[in-house]
């Protein structure tokens, strides 16, 4: 490793004690981008990437609400305010028992570049709680949700903060959220993204974040003369990205034949298309944890306690969590030939499995770029609810498509080698520069 991006990751390591997750996302970009720094002296001067890993802001609170039982929960609420530069913080909210501050912030610093390749106006943030959706009653979630929003809505606004969902934050805790804020606020206003479109949502912002994976995907197949018609893809989670992710898949003539859960993975050969993908959302709204039933319903087999990448398939598609994927799990998608890896979910790939995909120029694509689309029409949300318009689902999709289109063509600008296009690097630098650049124009805040 470079003696001064050593030193720089010790200071980090020094001054975040214990955070691993954010110490692994500060890391890989710093790692990528750290030659361009040096070839630009003025964003050391003014010690750019220093300030970009400080949060501008964290919150943290107390979430006290009642169980149906009538006995007192108390759960941790954050928000992390990361950078403000390039507009209002955005981004999601996530309810997961894993909750940590480590993950937030580590999730609030890919967010800001992400945003910043959207080509959108939208600064990073990220949020969340230790609070476990699972197994709990519409009820419990609405009084966890409105307590949360309690305390959140004077931290922020459609100008300052925009939240919106992330794991275990789907429609449902949107809509508890958004009408405790206008409740406590009164104001009707795009404080929150992925709203119910009766009241302000966008039409696509469910699809978006898959649908943006996919059409990645073919753009780095369409670089090789190739596209994604007719091959085999493997796909974890199934959830709100792998929903989408399959959708758009199987449209565009692949063909998806895993999907996986915390209880293991489905391996369904003949592809999941039609009343299958149905079946999906049925099994997310109605048991909300384990995949097996998928497998039960339609007669295919189920691997327990297993992830899929050991099955052989042309591209692989992480959906779900991060550090999903190793470094033996990528060995054994080289082993079997994977043509491509695209990161749906954030960070899903461990920074050794990124290493091999790169050694052996597969074609491989970061969260940050790929699943940008999410964040993206969230952001053409805010356009609408600014407009008090909205557009029909043609016209998001093709701003949609056109967003992603252009993150692939600016992560082959900065991240061509010879005959290898390293969008991690292009994702990170591209991303940087619009920030850094902010933030040298608007002077040491
Ligand atoms: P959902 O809650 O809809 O689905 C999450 C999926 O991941 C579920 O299948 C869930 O299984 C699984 N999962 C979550 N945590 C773990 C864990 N610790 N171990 C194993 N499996 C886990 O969330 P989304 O689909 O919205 O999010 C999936 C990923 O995509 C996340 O990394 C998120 O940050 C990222 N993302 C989401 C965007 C969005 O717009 N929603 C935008 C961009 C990225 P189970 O719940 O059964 O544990
Ligand atoms: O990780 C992400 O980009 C999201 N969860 C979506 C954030 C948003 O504000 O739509």
């Amino acid at each position: 490793m470079d003696p001064k991006v050593k030193a720089f990751m010790d200071d980090v390591i020094a001054k975040n004690p214990g955070e691993k997750e954010f110490h692994q996302a500060v890391m890989e970009v710093v790692e990528s981008i750290f030659p361009f720094i040096i070839e630009n002296p003025k964003y050391i001067k003014e010690k750019i990437l220093e300030r970009m890993t400080e949060p501008e802001r964290v919150i943290m609170f107390r979430v006290p609400w009642t169980d149906d039982n009538g006995e007192v929960q108390i759960n941790k609420g954050y928000r992390v305010e990361m950078n403000s530069a390039i507009g209002p913080y955005k981004g999601g909210l996530r309810f997961h028992p894993s909750v940590s501050i480590s993950i937030l912030k580590f999730l609030a610093f890919e967010q800001v570049l992400k945003n910043s390749l959207t080509s959108l106006p939208m600064g990073g943030g990220k949020g969340g709680s230790d609070f476990d959706p699972k197994g709990k009653s519409d009820k419990e979630v609405m009084h966890f949700c409105q307590s949360f929003m309690t305390e959140l809505q004077r931290h922020i606004g459609p100008n300052t903060d925009v939240p919106a969902g992330d794991i275990g934050v789907g429609g449902r805790e949107i809509g508890f959220l958004f009408g405790q804020y206008k409740r406590l606020r009164n104001e009707f206003t795009g404080v929150l993204t992925g709203k119910g479109i009766q009241w302000g949502g966008s039409l696509i912002r469910p699809e978006a974040t898959g649908f943006g994976v996919i059409y990645f995907t073919n753009e780095m197949l369409h670089l090789k003369n190739d596209s994604i018609k007719g091959k085999t893809i493997a796909i974890s989670g199934f959830g709100n990205v792998a929903w989408g992710a399959i959708s758009k898949a199987t449209e565009l003539g692949a063909k998806v034949v895993t999907i996986s859960g915390p209880d293991g993975y489905v391996y369904d050969p003949d592809g999941i298309s039609g009343e299958k993908i149905d079946y999906l959302l049925y099994l997310r709204a109605t048991n909300n944890d384990i995949v097996e039933p998928y497998a039960k319903k339609f007669g295919v087999n189920f691997f327990e306690g297993k992830k899929p990448w050991e099955q052989k398939v042309d591209i692989a598609i992480p959906c779900a969590t991060q550090n999903e994927i190793n470094a033996e799990d990528a060995k054994r998608l080289i082993a079997n030939n994977v043509q491509c890896v695209t990161e749906a979910a954030n960070m899903p790939c461990t920074s050794d499995a990124v290493e091999a995909f790169q050694k052996h120029k597969i074609l491989f694509a970061p969260g940050k770029a790929a699943n940008a689309g999410g964040v993206a029409v969230s952001g053409l949300e805010m356009s609408q609810n600014s407009m008090r318009y909205s557009w029909t689902s043609e016209e998001v999709d093709a701003k949609l498509h056109q967003i992603m289109k252009d993150i692939h063509a600016t992560c082959v600008k900065y991240g061509k080698e010879d005959d290898y296009v390293n969008y991690v690097n292009g994702a990170n630098i591209s991303g940087f520069v619009k920030v850094a650049d902010a933030m040298l124009a608007q002077g040491l805040v």
